[in-house]
């Protein structure tokens, strides 16, 4: 019999904390390629200024505290193009979307929609505000469990393409606050402060330190942002962002032609639901 998707114990710690750590969910194969496309892309960025391309990639030196913005990672190679559906969480992701039941899908789409796919490249003094958090009650990232099944919108999955640890800038979350029905009182002062601001000192805030090739698997809803970063060099990271496969694209982008054509049919699911659509005669789009 094949193994569940999750174990009796992380079943409970997600639904109590809204997140688990997978120790050394990528091979050092893996972390080594990702890193040489972000030494790549780093070396690439020095020329750009704001918003610019490395290949299907969007690069936005950003010039803010997130730092080095990427989007559209799954376009940058055949590593990346592993972790659409890699064995250390793709059936995690389904199980806390709630897709791998049959009576939660019907099969006419795949079981999961990655609309967003970014990384960060973040020096010292970088940072990421706090934000969501259960009070605020969107649909699109919930944590939600009912008749005895997951069924959250928006399940984060964040790896760690170097080690970090204290004052490199960790993610931080608030474990259990994406049940939380009361918004948390620090949260109106940081907004004050908008986008500058870290999750340092935030009451109940945790730092989630993982060493290279660890993820982070979240559900959107609960609080969460970054330490700042006080450590020398950089924090490096990508987030694949796994919901229903009927959700839509977060951003304006789209996969290349190119990447469709060569994504197993699983993968190209992953990132276009419907590749091709079923059209009356002569219609094209
Ligand atoms: O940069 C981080 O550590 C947090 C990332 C984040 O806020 C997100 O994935 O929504």
């Amino acid at each position: 019999m094949a193994a569940p998707a999750v174990t009796e114990m992380e079943a409970y710690l997600f639904d109590l904390n809204g997140y688990l750590i997978i120790k050394n969910a990528l091979t050092p194969q893996q972390v080594a390629a990702c890193n040489a496309t972000y030494d790549e892309i780093e070396e690439a960025a020095k020329s750009i200024t704001g918003r610019g391309w490395w290949g299907n990639v969007s690069v936005n030196n950003s010039g803010k505290q997130e730092g080095i913005i990427l989007q559209q990672l799954y376009e940058a190679g055949p590593v990346w193009e592993e972790l659409l559906d890699h064995p250390s969480w793709y059936d995690k992701a389904i199980h806390f979307i709630g897709t791998d039941d049959p009576e939660n899908f019907d099969g006419h789409h795949g079981p999961a929609f990655i609309d967003e796919c970014f990384g960060t490249i973040r020096s010292t003094g970088g940072a990421q505000r706090l934000h969501s958090g259960g009070h605020v009650g969107t649909i699109r990232t919930q944590f939600r469990y009912h008749a005895g099944k997951f069924h959250c919108g928006q399940v984060n999955i964040l790896m760690a393409f170097n080690d970090i640890g204290p004052g490199d800038g960790a993610t931080m979350v608030i474990p259990g606050s994406h049940k939380s029905n009361v918004r948390h009182p620090q949260t109106v002062a940081i907004e004050r402060r908008a986008e500058e601001s870290s999750v340092d000192g935030v009451v109940g805030a945790i730092e989630c330190h993982l060493e290279k090739g660890d993820a982070l698997l979240f559900v959107d809803a609960i609080a969460h942002g970054s330490a700042r970063r006080t450590n020398p060099g950089n924090r490096r990271i990508a987030v694949y962002r796994y919901g229903p496969s009927w959700g839509s694209f977060r951003l304006p982008y789209r996969p290349s032609p190119d990447l469709l054509a060569r994504l197993t049919p699983r993968r190209r699911g992953l990132v276009m639901p419907h590749t091709t659509p079923v059209l009356p005669p002569g219609r094209t789009a």
